[in-house]
């Protein structure tokens, strides 16, 4: 309950902002595009990670609101990094709650449209568990999406448990390798896991981030397995607007 009140009053006194995180493409390391990250400065406690109030809120009506707050927040954003670069792109997450609410759905839909935001530049990443638990629901959802001109992405792919059937039954543009799988990527090893995944990808017609980069050797093992976008502590951490505007400034 506390939580909550706390989420409300972030909301109407403007305690939220959004951090960013480069996705680079490895094989030239440009940045491609950037995952939008909510932070929470609370006036006495400091900054309080999303991992702790994400959940806390999911099954409360503050969830929408949050979603579209972050929504909102993004495209006007994106709309002046595209200044500095055309065809950049921003990701933002839905967690399943925000995923499976109608007017969340329209929210967005509506909102891209309205800002005249370039096909194919505003992503949304969404988990396998979020998905399945109503896949009738989601694919409904996810056409409105696509038909609008978003994308979608699959984040902490690799994790769910679930069989990848979905695939084939949904609108996938790409997926996010987890960063445990980053992780264990070794060199000198055949590294098969991420690259099932990412011939896996490659046959269907996806994209693919590698999640967590942190070392250079997870760089080179990629490197190896073919080409792909990249995010991780080892590029770039999350960062303010102006920090993100000042490296598009100096890749031009
Ligand atoms: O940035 P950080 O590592 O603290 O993120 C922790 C978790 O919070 C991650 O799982 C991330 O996906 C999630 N998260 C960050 N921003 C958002 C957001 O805007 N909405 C949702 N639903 N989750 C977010
Ligand atoms: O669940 P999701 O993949 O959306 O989580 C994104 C979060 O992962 C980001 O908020 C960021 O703080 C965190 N993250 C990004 N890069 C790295 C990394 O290289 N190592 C670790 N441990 N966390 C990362
Ligand atoms: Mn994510
Ligand atoms: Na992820």
């Amino acid at each position: 309950i506390e939580v909550l009140q706390g989420v409300r009053t972030a909301l109407e006194q403007g305690h939220f902002h959004l951090e960013y995180q480069p996705v680079l493409s490895l094989a030239d390391g440009r940045i491609r595009g950037a995952e939008a990250l909510l932070r929470w400065h609370h006036p006495e406690q400091g900054l309080i990670s999303p991992g702790l109030f994400i959940p806390t809120i999911e099954d409360s009506d503050l969830i929408g609101p949050v979603t579209e707050w972050v929504a909102c927040q993004a495209v006007q954003d994106l709309l002046q990094l595209q200044q500095l670069k055309p065809g950049f792109s921003i990701s933002i997450n839905i967690s399943g709650a925000a995923l499976h609410q109608d007017s969340t759905r329209d929210f967005l839909t509506e909102l891209k449209q309205r800002e005249q935001v370039p096909d194919n530049c505003l992503n949304v990443e969404l988990t396998e568990t979020s998905m399945i638990r109503h896949l009738d629901d989601c694919r409904q959802t996810l056409k409105q999406w696509k038909a609008a001109g978003m994308n979608i992405w699959i984040d902490d792919f690799g994790t769910g448990y679930s069989s990848l059937s979905y695939l084939h039954q949904l609108p996938i543009d790409g997926l996010k390798i987890d960063r445990s799988f980053i992780r264990e990527l070794k060199p000198g090893s055949s590294n098969s896991l991420v690259a099932t995944i990412m011939t896996l990808a490659e046959s269907m017609n996806l994209y693919v981030v590698a999640e967590g980069i942190e070392t250079a050797d997870q760089r080179d093992c990629l490197a190896r397995l073919g080409s792909c976008l990249g995010q991780g502590f080892g590029l770039h951490r999350p960062m303010p607007l102006s920090a993100l505007q000042q490296l598009l400034e100096a890749e031009n």
